[in-house]
């Protein structure tokens, strides 16, 4: 028997990073043949807010763990055909990028098993008999660390939104989205305008901060299904989800509006600042993100040489 979790929503599961599951609720998944054990502490989890899928059958548990990224992984020992052992094992081997912690569950608790747990990549053990009370504590320290691990690799420090790293895992995935389901899709490459004039006129640190305001100005502006990336610089990338070139197009000429009304103030100076650009959309033919992102980059090259402050598409 099979029991998993199904999703109300599948759209959510485009994109299969933790850091932006739309959701805010951590994942995680629990490997066990024991069905009644799984019942039991998909109970006991989604009382405290947290999304769970479970699985009996390790084979499909590794395929599902490499599609959903999950949080943190609970496993059994004892489980038919494959031990938890070699699940982790097989885990291993894949060269995750991610960190996600493990948690091996056995009522085998001999210190040779503990050892031999962590050796084939768990980072926790919990007796059966489970106390839950221990276990949800262990669970909420290692989802805390594991957001600060996401954080810290697929967040810029300096603006606090998604990084060229997180962009180049992303991007992909709706590539083959849209090969799939020609889900219709905008990509924007924008660039702060004479950004190096506010740099040299007020220097470096407030240089920052405005790249800084510039960034939570667009993040808070979109939609909470667009996302935005600081690919380099006082240069971000803007993904708008179903989001056809017109509409795309439109959204971007208000946001440069609204930006351009924002007033920044430096010793009593008041100056305002702009930024231009570049849209493809991709809607028609099959391109690459390399050339999704070429073709976005060229527009606002466009956009530059045609006066800033506007997009070009
Ligand atoms: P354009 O309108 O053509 O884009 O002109 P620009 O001055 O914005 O473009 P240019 O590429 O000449 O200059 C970009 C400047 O951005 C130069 C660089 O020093 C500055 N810059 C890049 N990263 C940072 C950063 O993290 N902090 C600060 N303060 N400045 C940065
Ligand atoms: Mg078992
Ligand atoms: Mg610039
Ligand atoms: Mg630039």
């Amino acid at each position: 028997m099979e029991l998993t979790y199904e999703y109300e929503n599948f759209e959510h599961l485009t994109i299969k990073t933790s850091a932006i599951r739309p959701s805010n609720a951590p994942l995680i998944q629990i490997i066990d043949d024991d069905v009644s054990m799984l019942i039991l502490l998909k109970d006991v989890l989604e009382e405290k807010g947290w999304m769970v899928i479970t699985n009996t059958d390790p084979e499909k548990a590794v395929n599902q763990y490499f599609e959903m990224h999950p949080d943190l992984l609970i496993l059994d020992i004892h489980l038919p055909m494959k031990d938890g052992f070699h699940v982790l094992e097989d885990i291993q081997t894949h060269n995750e990028k991610y960190f996600i912690p493990k948690m091996i569950i056995s009522i085998q608790n001999d210190k040779q098993t503990r050892i031999k747990a962590y050796q084939s990549g768990a980072d926790d053990f919990i007796g059966k008999p489970i106390d839950i009370a221990e276990f949800i504590v262990k669970i909420e320290r290692h989802l805390q660390r594991k957001k600060m691990f996401d954080q810290s690799v697929l967040i810029d420090e300096l603006t606090q939104v998604y990084n060229r790293r997180f962009l180049e895992e992303t991007l992909p995935r709706y590539f083959q989205e849209y090969k799939r389901s020609k889900q219709v899709f905008s990509i924007s490459v924008v660039d702060i305008d004479y950004f190096k004039q506010v740099n040299d006129t007020y220097g470096h640190l407030l240089g920052d901060r405005v790249l800084n305001e510039f960034a939570q100005f667009i993040k808070r502006s979109i939609r909470s299904s667009d996302l935005i990336f600081r690919y380099g610089g006082e240069e971000f990338v803007i993904i708008f989800p179903r989001t056809k070139n017109k509409e795309a197009k439109r959204r971007l000429t208000e946001l440069i509006h609204a930006f351009s009304q924002k007033v920044f103030t430096y010793n009593e100076k008041s100056f305002t600042i702009t930024f231009s650009a570049g849209l493809f959309t991709v809607d028609d033919e099959i391109v690459t993100p390399e050339e999704a992102f070429k073709y976005a980059d060229h527009s606002l090259y466009e956009a530059k040489r045609l006066g800033r402050a506007r997009v070009e598409t």
